[in-house]
């Protein structure tokens, strides 16, 4: 059955700044962080409702770490934030009506989404929200699945949660669904009723796929794949192999700076975004091996920005080859060369079948002097080490062609076809 689409029509629109930002911050925070095992222990432990309750009233969160998390996320070149509003423990972050299970009733008590979006504003950072529809502490929201008045009363909870986030904060950029058990499909959840009613509130925002409709993006998770030509999507990657606050990690459980460039240029490379997330201590605090990274990342981005930024073309169209040394990005007849294995002074490109008009070093607007064979490209007066120190060392060359780049390696060696 064909889905309704109900935001086709004004979706290259609404996601023109989305597609731009490239790279977000995902904040996963709630009770679960003050036990550090995950935000999954509840369910994991199987912890009595008994025990974990409790919870809610010894949470102690410091005076707006969200400046810190936003303050953070500028600096790592981050242009957007998405925050667990309420995740599978059922625990609302926000001032609601639908529980009393909320941080202004409830420990904190203060309305911590309103300092989120508080902090996301004074930093000039799109807001996003994340909003579990699994709910392990609502007493409807297993009956739901098979008795029909608990399916009404949840989805009665639920669509009051989301209109509440909906209303009370704002303009909100982003709604991040996450995780539709138990109910087995979009009709079921009445998502498309629930959706309209969400774009009816904030015209402009962007919904993920999972509400089990596909509305505005894909939502890879822990991969980085790209979705279908046309298709937008957002890789979400955990820091460390947990989404919730983890102590019991080593410094190398870490995604190196390096690596989460590299994250960068694969979600460029396919025209997609990158959501990388931190778990932020009990007290809201950022673990320190994030601040670091993060902090390395936007240095980065600082210098080479250029080639993730703004609108790209994918990678994959024309086709341009694997690298040994490194990889490729594109914007039109710009192909951004991101060397993270640096050659010395010169370095060699085969296969490349459109005329070459400019090289230089993204970083210092410098020309650099090239020669140009049949099947080969040879670029000099490069610096002998690596410009991009440690700990990201992946400098990026910038390649204008005269049309649009086309290169060709077959696995031969001087095959007719190459000439
Ligand atoms: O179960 C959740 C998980 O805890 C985390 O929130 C991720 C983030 O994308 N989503 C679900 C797993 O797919």
């Amino acid at each position: 059955m064909e889905t309704y689409d109900q935001g086709a029509q004004d979706r290259a629109q609404r996601m023109q700044w989305w597609h731009e930002a490239r790279f977000g911050m995902f904040v996963h925070w709630g009770l679960y962080s003050q036990l550090g095992r995950h935000e999954w222990v509840m369910n994991r432990e199987r912890i009595p409702l008994a025990e974990y309750e409790p919870l809610a009233d010894s949470w102690q969160v410091k005076d707006r770490p969200a400046r810190e998390w936003a303050r953070l996320a500028k600096a790592a070149g981050m242009q957007y934030i998405v925050m667990t509003t309420k995740h599978h423990e059922g625990f609302c972050l926000w001032d609601t009506k639908q529980t009393d299970y909320n941080a202004v009733r409830r420990g904190p008590k203060r309305d911590l989404v309103q300092e989120f979006v508080d902090a996301c504003r004074e930093f000039g950072l799109k807001i996003g929200f994340y909003y579990s529809l699994m709910d392990w502490h609502h007493p409807d929201g297993t009956l739901c699945v098979k008795d029909e008045a608990a399916r009404y009363r949840f989805l009665e909870f639920t669509r009051g949660c989301v209109r509440e986030l909906m209303s009370n904060y704002g303009r909100i950029d982003i709604l991040w669904y996450d995780v539709s058990w138990p109910l087995e499909s979009p009709e079921r959840w009445e998502s498309a009723v629930m959706n309209q009613m969400v774009r009816e509130l904030q015209p402009h925002i962007i919904i993920n796929n999972r509400s089990q409709l596909p509305e505005d993006f894909g939502t890879p998770e822990e991969h980085i794949t790209a979705a279908e030509a046309g298709r937008a999507w957002e890789a979400c990657m955990t820091f460390n192999g947990s989404w919730g606050y983890m102590p019991y990690t080593l410094d190398e459980d870490w995604h190196s700076a390096r690596a989460v460039v590299s994250m960068l240029r694969q979600c460029t490379a396919g025209g997609g975004n990158l959501l990388l997330n931190i778990g932020p201590k009990p007290d809201g605090s950022v673990p320190e091996p994030a601040i670091g990274r993060l902090q390395a990342v936007g240095q980065w981005l600082e210098k080479y920005g250029e080639a993730v930024y703004g609108s790209v073309d994918p990678a994959s169209h024309p086709q341009l080859e694997w690298m040994p040394l490194g990889q490729f990005t594109r914007k039109g007849n710009a192909v951004y060369y991101w060397v993270s294995r640096w050659p010395g002074s010169a370095l060699a490109l085969g296969g490349f079948q459109s005329q070459l008009v400019r090289a230089s070093l993204l970083g210092s607007n410098t020309a650099l002097p090239f020669t140009q064979e049949p099947r080969r490209i040879v670029i000099q007066g490069l610096p002998a080490d690596n410009p991009d120190g440690l700990p990201t060392a992946t400098a990026v060359l910038k390649l204008e062609f005269a049309s649009e780049p086309l290169q060709k390696l077959g696995a031969g060696y001087w095959l007719p076809e190459e000439v």
